[in-house]
Parts: C-alpha cells; structure tokens; sequence
C-alpha cells in the first residue's frame, strides 16, 4: 500500500467517504485523522480496542489512541510519511466496520 502523503483534495475525498460509511465524525486535527467512537459501555468500547489492536498489529500500522470508559478517541497518521496516508484510511475503514459501521 502507499506511503504517499495524501494532498488536500485526497483528503477531502477520503474524509467523505469515511464519514459516509457509519455516523460520520472523522476530521482532521493537529494533522491526525481523528474520531471519538462512542460504545454502550466500557466492555464494548475495550473489545473494539481489542479487534482493532489486531489488525493493527497484522497492519503494522498502529493509532496513537484513549479510552475513557465507553469512549475510544483515536488519532491516525503515517510517521515516515509526517502525514496522513492510504493506510491511515484503510485503518479507518477497518474502524468503521469492527465499530458496526461499514
Ligand atoms: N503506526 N500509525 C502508524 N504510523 C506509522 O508510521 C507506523 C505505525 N506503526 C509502526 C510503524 N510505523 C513502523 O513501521 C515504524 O515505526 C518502523
């Protein structure tokens, strides 16, 4: 997959497609690609972090993340890259999906 830092018009077209998958609430922040997924309660919030650490881990593409109770804040960006990247997106769409959405 590409490493390649996303322009502005990418990013635009990707944010809208992410947030046209589920409840929306993806944005950029401090050059992260960011949502707060919101779960019924701290069980549901943590085996979410628990599906989603595996597929980072198979990724090697890891979220710099919080959790506070039922609340998962998640932030994505590509180091090497000093930006966000397709593999930030794919991360976030396999977000989407564990999360119910996509
Ligand atoms: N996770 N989100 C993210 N971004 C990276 O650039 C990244 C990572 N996990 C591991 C990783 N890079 C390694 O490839 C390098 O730190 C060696």
């Amino acid at each position: 997959m590409s490493a390649t830092r996303l322009d502005t018009d990418a990013l635009t077209t990707a944010l809208a497609d992410l947030n046209a998958l589920g409840q929306g609430g993806w944005s950029l922040s401090g050059g992260q690609l960011c949502k707060t997924f919101v779960f019924c309660d701290f069980v549901h919030a943590f085996g979410f972090m628990t599906q989603v650490a595996l597929i980072a881990e198979s990724m090697n593409h890891h979220p710099d993340w919080s959790n506070a109770y039922a609340h998962v804040r998640v932030a994505l960006s590509t180091h090497e890259s000093d930006g966000i990247t397709e593999r930030d997106i794919e991360l976030a769409r396999q977000m989407e999906r564990l999360s119910g959405n996509g």
